[in-house]
């Protein structure tokens, strides 16, 4: 069986990381460059740099950071944030990123989807899909969670990989940043709906919420609040999963 990733995510916005609750009250979280190192060495599998500037000064900030992480780890690296064409997945990838999320212009416009996996390898294209529970279904959400797009979330998923996406990083925006899990019934729905790998986000915040990530049918748990918090270790979270039957990456790590 293939091993499972513990991704931990940066969120940034003008060079710093921030976090904060279903996309709002961010505060500030620390140095980008220090905690990609720093996860790197507790061994993290990859890493997950997501640029939430609100402004072109700070996307510009942000491909200086990510130049910046990339002088300082190995494992792979998936860049998104404000990626409107092929041209900006280019530059993330020239500036270390192997592989970008596309998110709201993916939505406005399936056809980038194809464009960036026609010229780089569907491997590249990371769908970002931010889903709201609307009941027992779930609408997609863009515009860092302020835009209602009356789209179903699965649905989306199926088109977006038949559209060329690779890998589906999956968030739910009501458990992001509140430690109390995955939404699971998203991920399960997804999961059962298309075949590439999905990465679970929004809500972990310890190993049990990461095995029912899994369960649910996650390729990948994908974490920021618990680690910038410092609630736990990637190193600590790993021992934690292999010791439940996950099969993962060991290496000796600080724990
Ligand atoms: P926690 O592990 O619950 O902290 O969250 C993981 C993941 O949901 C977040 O790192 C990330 O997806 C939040 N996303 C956005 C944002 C955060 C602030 C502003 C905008 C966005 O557009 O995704």
């Amino acid at each position: 069986m293939l091993t499972k990733r513990v991704i931990p995510c940066l969120d940034i916005r003008d060079g710093r990381i921030v976090k904060g609750t279903s996309f709002a009250n961010l505060r500030d979280s620390g140095d980008p460059v220090e905690r990609a190192s720093l996860y790197e060495a507790q061994g993290a599998d990859e890493l997950v740099v997501l640029d939430v500037s609100a402004t072109s000064e700070g996307r510009e900030v942000a491909l200086h950071t990510v130049k910046a992480i990339r002088r300082a780890i190995s494992i792979p690296m998936t860049v998104g944030g404000g990626v409107r064409n092929v041209a900006h997945a280019q530059a993330l990838l020239e500036a270390g990123a192997d592989k970008v999320g596309v998110n709201s212009a993916a939505v406005q416009r399936p056809r980038l989807l194809t464009e960036i996996s026609e010229r780089m390898g569907a491997q590249c294209v990371v769908l970002a899909i931010d889903a709201a529970r609307r009941g027992d279904v779930w609408e997609v959400m863009t515009r860092s969670g302020t835009n209602r797009t009356g789209i179903d979330a699965v649905e989306w998923a199926r088109r977006a990989v038949a559209a060329g996406a690779g890998e589906i990083l999956l968030t739910s925006i009501d458990q992001d940043g509140r430690g109390n899990g995955y939404d699971l019934g998203l991920i399960r729905v997804v999961a059962s709906e298309v075949s590439v790998s999905i990465i679970a986000s929004g809500g972990a915040s310890m190993a049990a919420h990461m095995v029912e990530g899994f369960d649910a049918g996650a390729d990948a748990v994908l974490a920021a609040s618990i680690f910038h918090d410092g609630v736990t270790s990637v190193g600590e979270l790993k021992y934690e999963l292999a010791a439940a039957g996950v099969p993962m990456r060991m290496m000796e790590v600080a724990r």
